[in-house]
């Protein structure tokens, strides 16, 4: 296995970087400390946050147009696995691994959760997949799945739900992701309120199957692989079905999945307030679903959605449990530096929202004092945490500068000699 894993080489890597990491985090420890903010509970919350990987973001990913793989692709789940302790090791808050069915099914899931444990991961969230055909399918999803007017099809559909269930039971997962790319491209081509119908009496078959402890996260998409209309558009579809299956069913925001500019942090909130939200897909987005790495394009936005998090849980909101998973397609880069990237960046916004003074940001909000609201909140986005980041990573055993420890081990060169390359260029998210 990789000299990543083995702690002598990220010492030896963090060795010429503590004595500056020491001093930064003294330096914005005397900062916040004038504000009677002490850096040690900042930085225990730091450790406290964890995101999950999505398995099927180790690989390159791509568009419809082509996917251009690197070198070392993994080639099976537990090659994702590997790729995805890889960066645990480095970041330290990425212990779970968000898996995607059929993608990633095995015939021995017991293998699968004893390699995981070996690897010091554990399994979020499983993902079910009707917006493909396998190439055993007798029923095809073209028209759709568990809203398709073919019962057959539909049954077909629900059936690999409840596979995907008894998959994560295996693997010690507690939740089913349901996203349904099922909707229409020509007006007149699909029937809104039946097609909705036909996606409750399917979900209804779902949620009863789901164990007591497990939750059911539904994910809205405005369009794509539709582009007229889409059965789950928006979240106002998404928390009413939710709220039609009942407590165990929670509605997930994917970033991508809004028109430009919709206030999602608004949205969170209005699903928090209503005990609705299931966690997130973040990434971020220009334009449409564009899976790009998380806070690289509107970093504010994602700071604006932990605001919304945090005041949550510093009001001791109820029913208040988000899961945190990135969702990315990483087309250009390596997806572990983008990943390893992305989840500092999320854990960045999380601090940073730790960081607003909210009480005075409620006197501001309550005298309608509008630009010192709105300069509470810059003042902790324009906060430099890194100090906090690295001292978090290097405390727990991982790398100060995890994107110069990973290049130094040249890990994907090493891994690339042990996985030939499948020569499948194709295109598609996988
Ligand atoms: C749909 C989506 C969904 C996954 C897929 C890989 O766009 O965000 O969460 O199933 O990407
Ligand atoms: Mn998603």
């Amino acid at each position: 296995m990789s000299n990543l894993l083995d702690l002598n080489f990220i010492e030896d890597c963090n060795k010429q970087l503590k004595q500056e990491i020491h001093q930064d985090y003294q330096a914005l420890g005397e900062k916040l400390a004038r504000n009677n903010i002490d850096i040690e509970d900042v930085l225990k919350q730091a450790q406290s946050f964890s995101i999950a990987v999505p398995s099927w973001g180790v690989g390159t990913g791509g568009t419809r147009f082509a996917r251009f793989p690197g070198i070392g692709e993994p080639r099976n789940i537990f090659e994702k696995l590997e790729d995805c302790a890889v960066i645990n090791r480095l970041v330290t808050c990425t212990p779970t691994v968000s898996p995607h069915f059929p993608w990633d099914v095995v015939d021995d899931m017991s293998a699968l959760r004893e390699q995981a444990d070996t690897l010091g991961l554990k399994f979020d969230a499983v993902n079910s997949n009707t917006f493909q055909d396998q190439a055993d399918q007798q029923h095809s999803y073209k028209y759709g799945s568990l809203t398709h007017t073919d019962t057959a099809t539909r049954e077909q559909a629900i059936k690999h739900n409840l596979d995907c269930i008894e998959y994560g039971k295996a693997l010690g997962s507690k939740a089913l992701t349901v996203w349904v790319g099922d909707g229409s491209n020509h007006p007149g081509q699909q029937h809104f309120s039946r097609a909705l119908e036909r996606y409750l009496d399917s979900t209804r078959v779902i949620y009863n199957a789901l164990p007591d402890d497990w939750q059911m996260f539904i994910e809205h998409k405005m369009f794509e692989p539709a582009f007229y209309s889409t059965v789950i558009q928006d979240w106002g579809t998404n928390v009413l079905c939710a709220m039609e299956l009942g407590d165990k069913a929670k509605s997930l925001v994917d970033l991508g999945h809004h028109a430009p500019n919709v206030n999602i942090e608004m949205i969170v909130s209005r699903l928090i307030q209503f005990k609705k939200l299931a966690g997130f897909h973040f990434n971020d987005s220009k334009y449409g679903d564009d899976d790009l790495d998380s806070g690289s394009i509107n970093p504010y936005q994602q700071f604006l959605i932990f605001n919304e998090l945090v005041d949550a849980e510093y009001r001791a909101a109820e029913g208040f449990d988000p899961a945190y998973m990135l969702d990315q397609s990483h087309n250009v880069t390596d997806p572990i530096e983008s990943l390893m990237n992305s989840a500092e960046s999320v854990q960045r916004s999380f601090v940073q929202a730790k960081l607003v003074d909210r009480e005075a940001l409620y006197g501001y909000q309550e005298s309608n004092d509008a630009l010192m609201a709105s300069n509470t909140l810059k003042a902790a986005f324009h906060l430099d945490v890194s100090p906090i980041l690295a001292m978090a990573r290097l405390r727990t055993g991982g790398a100060i500068n995890p994107l110069q420890a990973y290049r130094r081990s040249r890990y994907r060169e090493q891994i690339a000699s042990k996985r030939p390359s499948s020569g499948h260029t194709g295109s598609g998210i996988v």
